[in-house]
């Protein structure tokens, strides 16, 4: 659904299209939070969640009030790709956050209800350096950087994006985890009044991702605060989400309260609801099939789609999936694994 702002700076950002226009963008942020000592405010919902996804730097930083610093975005030059980046406004009125509702515009409608601050950040387990994090804290030591990933969604629609964030091995350097933990459980925030989705059992409530310890360590995996150079929107999984980019969209869980460290495989959410159809590891293969649609192609969503829901597979144009979704440096990760389980 085409969402219309009342923000005429809404309106601009949705023209850009092209590298250029977003690299000329990115430099003007960059200038801009330098000058204005630009802060990353944990968005606190409401105007503050709009103001988020749709001012530039500068009125940004005016409504942060001494939240995280942001300081200098650096692209990492080992993620860039040849693919076009998908319009902000097509990244952030497109969703799957089934907290906010299960339509595509739902979670925009629904984000303003999402207060940001305070976060904490549990980190649990099977590690030598457990810790009970406010965000701040959680982000400070870091050096956040860019990346731009391409992130394809089950449902055989993908997006390129640009994340703020930083490694999760950085978080997992920190935790120390002990010799017996093998896996890495990650929890959404559960609150019913701020998730309204939670109220309707689409699915078994909070919504828990994982990925082996290996995977998690992989240098791809990204814990995520930011998109398009400014604090992520609500819609798209404020304040911390995790970005898995060979794996499907919904192992890249959304505003996450609690990292745990565990010698057990938890069952995400999604593997709960339908094993067979949402197996742990969904690795990105476009020649294994969902059970009730084809994975070899997908439809590039560049613009905000008009009419579509669901299913972008169902739609024309399409493009070839990439196996491990063009990221085949994780192939390691899995030598001598049958793939076809693994997807
Ligand atoms: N907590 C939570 N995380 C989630 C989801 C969700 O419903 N709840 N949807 C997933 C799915 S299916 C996809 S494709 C991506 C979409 O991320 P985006 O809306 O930022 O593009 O988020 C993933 N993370
Ligand atoms: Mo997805």
């Amino acid at each position: 659904m085409l969402i219309k702002s009342p923000n005429p700076l809404h309106a601009r950002e949705s023209e850009v299209t092209d590298r250029d226009t977003w690299l000329s963008r990115r430099r003007f942020l960059g200038k801009a939070a330098r000058g204005a000592g630009l802060a990353l405010a944990a968005s606190s919902g409401g105007a503050g969640a709009l103001l988020a996804g749709c001012e530039p730097a500068a009125v940004t930083a005016r409504h942060s009030e001494g939240q995280l610093r942001l300081g200098d975005i650096e692209a990492n030059k080992r993620y860039l790709l040849p693919d076009t980046i998908t319009e902000k406004a097509a990244a952030t009125t497109y969703n799957n956050f089934y907290e906010m509702g299960v339509l595509k515009s739902d979670p925009r409608e629904n984000a303003h209800l999402l207060k940001t601050t305070p976060w904490s950040v549990r980190v649990h387990g099977l590690v030598d350096k457990p810790a009970n994090y406010q965000l701040e804290d959680f982000i400070a030591p870091q050096q956040l950087e860019e990346r731009i990933y391409r992130l394809r969604c089950v449902e055989a629609w993908s997006m390129v994006i640009p994340w703020v964030g930083f490694p999760m091995a950085d978080l997992i350097g920190r935790a120390q985890p002990t010799s017996k933990a093998r896996f890495v459980k990650f929890t959404t925030l559960l609150d019913p009044s701020m998730l309204p989705g939670q109220r309707t059992p689409v699915l078994d409530w909070p919504y828990v991702e994982a990925l082996e310890l290996k995977e998690a360590l992989h240098p791809l995996t990204l814990l995520t605060v930011g998109m398009y150079g400014e604090i992520l929107p609500n819609q798209n999984g404020a304040p911390l989400r995790l970005v898995v980019p060979w794996k499907y969209g919904y192992k890249s869980i959304k505003s996450i309260v609690d990292i745990e460290f565990t010698d057990r495989r938890p069952v995400p959410s999604w593997t709960r609801a339908a094993p067979n159809e949402y197996p742990f590891y969904s690795n990105v293969n476009p020649s294994v099939n969902h059970p009730r649609w084809s994975q070899a192609r997908e439809r590039r969503i560049i613009n905000i789609p008009r009419g579509l829901d669901a299913i972008g597979a169902l739609l024309e144009p399409k493009i070839e999936t990439l196996m491990f979704n063009g990221y085949p440096e994780v192939a390691e990760l899995y030598r001598g694994m049958d793939m076809t389980r693994l997807s």
